[in-house]
């Protein structure tokens, strides 16, 4: 039986692969595991069906028989979990491939994601060009010290690991921003994630879906 993922039936970042079903569906192509995908409207997300695969009422979530789980980062490391390939063998290099994942969703996303959300719902209020220097700070001092532990290494461990595939997954919601810009080697960290063929499958599948949208609505006119 193939594990099923939830995401967006009409993702709001138009097939830029920003939406968190794609480290999911990155982390399943990098292990070599089929899956399906339960496309939800927005509504859809917030009734009980959904509510108790993902008690928030947002993607992804992700089942596999008996096993039902959500939360980005849990989904990701329960796939590294069951399946050879993102985590390594060796006790101490497992560990801090663990330990990266969760860099990468407690440490590095929240101010990514705070500044995002300012700029997306609050760019109107009156206080928001007093704020934003703050913001962009706060996302400048966790990438500053990231790329300092990156340094000149190609992946964060000694070869390519789920810390590596969340940490580049949230970094590119930094992409575009000036911020990331500011380290060329976070901006070929980056690059490198992207050039994986199962980032490049798993883009294309989200992307899809994004078409398959757009035709959509351009047939009911
Ligand atoms: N902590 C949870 C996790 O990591 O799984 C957070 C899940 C989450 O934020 N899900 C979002 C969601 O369901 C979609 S991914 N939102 C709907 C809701 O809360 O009602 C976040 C996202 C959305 C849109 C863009 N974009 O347009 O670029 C990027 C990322």
């Amino acid at each position: 039986m193939k594990p099923t993922i939830t995401a967006f039936r009409d993702s709001p970042d138009r097939g830029q692969g920003l939406a968190r079903d794609m480290p999911v569906r990155w982390a399943l192509e990098e292990v070599g595991q089929s899956y399906g995908v339960r496309l939800l409207t927005f509504a859809e997300m917030k009734e009980a069906a959904h509510r108790a695969r993902q008690p928030f009422g947002q993607i992804p979530s992700y089942e596999d028989g008996s096993l039902a789980v959500f939360e980005t980062g849990a989904i990701v490391l329960q796939i590294a979990e069951r399946h050879a390939g993102l985590l390594p063998r060796d006790e101490a290099e497992r560990a801090r491939a663990i330990t990266w994942t969760f860099a990468a969703v407690s440490t590095i996303e929240p101010p990514i994601v705070e500044r995002d959300a300012a700029i997306l719902v609050e760019s109107d209020q009156p206080w928001f060009a007093a704020r934003q220097p703050l913001l962009d700070e706060r996302v400048r001092l966790r990438l500053t010290d990231l790329s300092r532990a990156l340094g000149d290494a190609e992946w964060l461990g000694p070869t390519f690991s789920a810390g590596d595939l969340m940490m580049v997954s949230v970094l590119r919601r930094s992409s575009g921003s000036g911020l990331l810009e500011e380290h060329p080697n976070l901006v070929a960290y980056v690059a490198r994630g992207e050039a994986r063929p199962a980032f490049r499958r798993a883009f294309e599948d989200q992307y899809a879906v994004f078409t398959a949208a757009s035709r959509r609505e351009a047939e009911a006119g």
